[in-house]
């Protein structure tokens, strides 16, 4: 009998974050051997750099490798020789991205054209993920955003992502790679980095339900964004990549809410008025500020068959619950 797992080898980039852990998670359960490009600094300090890979790190094949670096890239794609390939790593904090322009553009474009040019020229059949972002829509024309909505990025991470969509929309159209632009919108977990503002709204909650913090300062509460959880996510990653063509599509739940909405369900998950505790920091207001995102998913519905299933508030109460655990409250 022919067995459903795969022996197909697949590379990630990014592979130690949110999303790259789980979908390593997801690629192994499908019986995918699978490769991670890391940095050097993260195999010499795995407690701390590799904590979200600790249950499936054995598992992996990881590889010390810079995205500012075409030859090392050259080299891994030479070794892994991958049949598919996920390109997830970034300088993905929006506000940071102001502090430092250069160093996100640098590595965010050239990254994602050192890996499509290593692979076209090492591998052209791999098919290619470029982790695209809702980011690029910026001070979008329309509501909701889809796949034909003009981009008008308001950061340099949005202006870098918009590059690499078009870089890997190039490839495709010039090259004939199979290589698929995934715009996904804001997804979280109890994995989301503590920058994020969903993961700083959670842990404080925690710390202020353990007696560990008083307060928690945020910038614009009236931002809306589309949010869902990370771990569906990176199915419908997968699933671009299992199509008979490439494409891009738009991942998102479809629903709409603030930043003051999160805040106030975190709160109350616990029995807390946010009101008490929340303190607006001008600081951490952006200099252009992205005021409402909401996805359009009906493509990859129709086409991958894919949806979301997790709701905000349920997203909320497992992160919430998550950090209380990590705090031993509950
Ligand atoms: O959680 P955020 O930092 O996420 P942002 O900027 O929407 O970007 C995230 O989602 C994108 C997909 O759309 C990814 F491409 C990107 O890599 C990243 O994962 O901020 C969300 C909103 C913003 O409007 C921000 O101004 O929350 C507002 N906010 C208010 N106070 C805050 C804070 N954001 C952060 N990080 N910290 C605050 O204290």
């Amino acid at each position: 009998m022919a067995s459903k797992m795969t022996t197909k080898c697949a590379l990630i980039t990014g592979i130690t974050g949110q999303d790259g852990s789980y979908l390593a998670e997801w690629l192994l359960g499908k019986g995918y051997r699978v490769h991670g490009i890391v940095r050097r600094v993260a195999l010499e300090d795995p407690d701390h750099r590799l904590s979200r890979l600790k249950e499936i790190r054995g598992r992996l094949v990881l590889h010390a490798a810079s995205l500012e670096s075409y030859a090392s890239i050259h080299r891994v794609v030479h070794e892994v020789q991958p049949d598919e390939c996920y390109h997830l790593a970034a300088q993905s904090f929006v506000s940071y991205s102001f502090d430092d322009e250069f160093s996100t553009l640098n590595t965010n474009i050239n990254g994602t054209h050192f890996l499509l040019s290593a692979l076209k020229t090492l591998v052209p059949q791999c098919r290619f993920y470029f982790a695209g972002s809702s980011e690029m829509f910026g001070m979008a024309e329309t509501v909701p955003q889809n796949e034909d909505t003009r981009f008008h990025p308001r950061s340099s991470y949005g202006i870098s992502k918009v590059a690499g969509f078009d870089l890997t929309r190039n490839y495709r159209e010039a090259y004939g790679m199979f290589a698929c632009n995934g715009i996904l919108f804001n997804h979280e977990s109890p994995r989301r980095g503590f920058e994020f503002v969903s993961r700083k709204i959670t842990a404080g909650v925690a710390r202020i339900l353990a007696g560990k913090s008083t307060e928690l300062r945020l910038g614009n509460l009236e931002a809306l964004r589309d949010w869902g959880h990370a771990r569906e996510y990176v199915a419908a990653m997968w699933l671009m990549l299992q199509q008979a063509q490439p494409d891009d599509y738009v991942i998102a739940t479809g629903q709409c809410h603030s930043v003051r909405e999160f805040v106030e369900l975190a709160f109350s998950h616990v029995g807390l008025d946010y009101t008490k505790f929340v303190t607006r920091d001008p600081e951490l207001y952006r200099p252009a500020e992205v005021n409402l995102l909401q996805g359009d998913a009906g493509k990859a519905r129709r086409l991958l068959g894919w949806t979301h299933r997790v709701e905000l508030a349920g997203l909320i109460r497992e992160m919430v619950d998550n950090d209380c655990r990590a705090l031993g409250i509950i």
